[in-house]
């Protein structure tokens, strides 16, 4: 926190990162009991949450992890970290944003984790979008929106996606989890996030796309200078 001509102290982006993620605790701790596993995400904001959640390690079974970097700052505290497929469902699925709109679709995938984000979140029964209030847009698509793609066909879907009006770019020197690589599309104003999202899905070779429309947040719990306001 700093003091700005001695007007109100002004939150730093990392403490509104800290606030989101003590909301969420509070959100899901009422829900928790010795056969919770939860979904956790994935960057800095999910991170404070991991952080936060060891304090309640024993109050619930697990959890599963958005990417590897996750499931291993999760064994770091000694939550168990489970497999997807022996899950199912997990009730909630708690994760930052690069952008979220009014509707709570987001823009995710900055971190490279994009598939794993959205596998998981398919699985869950609330998605909770932790954020600081930069992440609020009215419209998505000042965030360059990642698209993961298999290797070989990188070159391919850029052309494709150049015909939607947008400006690829190869994230060089990155490669997902799941071995593939991530084109990140610029000047793309995104005006119907969930046609977008399935138009981007229909390219042959594309994984996944950052796009998180046809299931977005069910709560956004987003930090801002008047304390951490809730939206669903
Ligand atoms: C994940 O972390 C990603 O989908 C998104 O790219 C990023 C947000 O990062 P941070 O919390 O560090 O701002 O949620």
């Amino acid at each position: 926190m700093f003091t700005d001509h001695n007007q109100d102290p002004v939150m730093t982006q990392d403490e509104l990162k800290d606030a989101v993620a003590a909301a969420a605790i509070d959100e899901i701790r009422p829900r928790l009991d010795r056969d919770t596993i939860l979904g956790v995400g994935t960057g800095s904001t999910a991170n404070r949450f991991i952080d936060r959640l060891a304090t309640l390690r024993h109050d619930f079974m697990g959890a599963v992890a958005s990417s590897e970097t996750t499931a291993e700052r999760l064994r770091e505290h000694g939550i168990e970290v489970f497999e997807l497929n022996s899950v199912g469902t997990v009730p909630f699925y708690i994760d930052g944003a690069d952008e979220i709109d009014p509707q709570l679709h987001m823009i995710k995938g900055g971190g490279a984790a994009l598939t794993r984000e959205k596998i998981v979140a398919a699985c869950a029964e609330r998605f909770i979008c932790i954020a600081d209030a930069s992440k609020r847009v009215t419209t998505l698509g000042g965030f360059p929106l990642p698209v993961e793609v298999i290797p070989m066909a990188r070159s391919y879907v850029a052309r494709e996606i150049v015909k939607l009006g947008a400006d690829p770019v190869y994230r060089e020197g990155v490669v997902t989890d799941n071995g593939n690589q991530i084109l990140d599309c610029y000047e793309f104003m995104i005006s119907d996030p969930v046609a977008m999202e399935a138009r981007l899905n229909a390219i042959v070779g594309v994984v996944t796309n950052g796009l998180f429309a046809a299931r977005g947040a069910d709560v956004l719990l987003l930090g801002t200078e008047n304390g951490v306001e809730r939206f669903e």
